[in-house]
């Protein structure tokens, strides 16, 4: 039998009262991923369909947007930690005045995907909360990513699974029906070092900077350009989707800010979508930085702030930064 989540949480997470209970958010969590991927079998086909009401990246909710939104919010109550996520207007939601722990939160991120089958996925932020920040709800979440407990994502897919950090590693479980829980796929993911894919927008070409025009003209050369291979592009446009190919297979991510009013820091969170997957990545031997600085060590300036992201193959990473650094230089 498989090692399950639970065993895993047990040695993982077990040195002080703190540990125990962030362990138990994450069953939480666990639960509540259960019951977004039972309405997504069997709910049938409204689930796509928009509720009217906008969420903070102007999208107008889906059906699905507020069952998992409502579900994540419970676990975080079930777990007496404060929460914060993408679809809250107004801001974070104090569940635990003398809460130690914070969730930060994309309920259902790629729901724009849900109508043509594609994966989607819960990505999620665990941070501490400090007495100095305690009082004010804003500030207990503007802290940068480093100082993360756990961070991970669950994918909606032909499977349900959870990619996990809690600071050992990124490790991959698998919901089994069978089984009655989450049981271990993939112990201590490594993304390889050297990418053979990228994964961008293309359609964004020309709203991008030279520099990174300079850096996907040279992936599209290939061989007959500076780069030392031809080179695959994989682009699903749902985070969790790619996140999840290149932990498996490596490659290199791309949503670069761009000329188009608002996003001038690209498209994504950084909060509940770049941090997480950040840690995710490091963990897992990779790199996630803004094209230059890395994620992890930036200080938030709002909570639903964005930001460039850039995210793999460690070398590849470090390769974009060296075009922003000198865009003539033939990195
Ligand atoms: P675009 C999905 O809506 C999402 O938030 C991420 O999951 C995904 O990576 C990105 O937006 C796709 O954005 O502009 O390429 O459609």
């Amino acid at each position: 039998m498989p090692s399950s989540l639970d065993a895993h949480l047990r040695s993982a997470l077990d040195a002080d009262e703190g540990q125990r209970r962030i362990a138990e958010a994450i069953r939480h969590l666990c639960t509540a991923s259960v019951k977004v991927r039972n309405q997504i079998i069997e709910g049938g086909s409204n689930l796509g369909e928009q509720r009217g009401d906008t969420n903070t990246d102007g999208d107008v909710q889906k059906e699905l947007d507020v069952l998992a939104d409502r579900a994540f919010l419970q676990a975080a109550k079930d777990s007496g930690f404060m929460f914060f996520g993408s679809e809250e207007q107004e801001g974070p939601v104090t569940l635990d005045e003398n809460g130690d722990f914070a969730i930060a939160i994309d309920p259902l991120d790629g729901s724009s995907n849900i109508s043509t089958n594609v994966s989607i996925g819960t990505i999620f932020s665990i941070l501490p909360v400090s007495d100095a920040n305690r009082a004010d709800p804003k500030t207990v979440f503007m802290q940068k990513g480093a100082n993360q407990l756990a961070a991970g994502f669950f994918v909606y897919g032909p499977q349900l699974q959870l990619v996990l950090t809690v600071g050992d590693g990124t490790h991959v479980f698998l919901f089994s029906p069978k089984f009655g829980g989450f049981v271990e796929q993939t112990a201590s993911v490594t993304i390889a070092d050297k990418a053979k894919e990228f994964s961008v927008n293309m359609s964004n070409y020309r709203h991008w900077d030279t520099h990174i025009r300079n850096y996907v003209d040279d992936l599209l050369a290939g061989e007959e350009g500076p780069r030392e291979r031809d080179f695959g592009m994989r682009y699903v446009g749902s985070l969790v989707a790619d996140a999840y190919r290149i932990l498996q297979r490596g490659g290199v991510f791309l949503y670069p800010s761009d000329g188009r009013k608002g996003y001038q820091n690209g498209r994504l969170r950084l909060m509940y979508e770049a941090n997480p997957v950040a840690m995710l990545v490091e963990q897992a031997g990779g790199a996630a930085t803004d094209g230059t600085t890395r994620i992890l060590d930036i200080e938030p300036e709002g909570l639903h702030v964005r930001t460039p992201l850039v995210f793999g193959s460690k070398r590849e990473v470090e390769r974009i930064g060296r075009y922003i650094a000198d865009p003539d230089a033939l990195a």
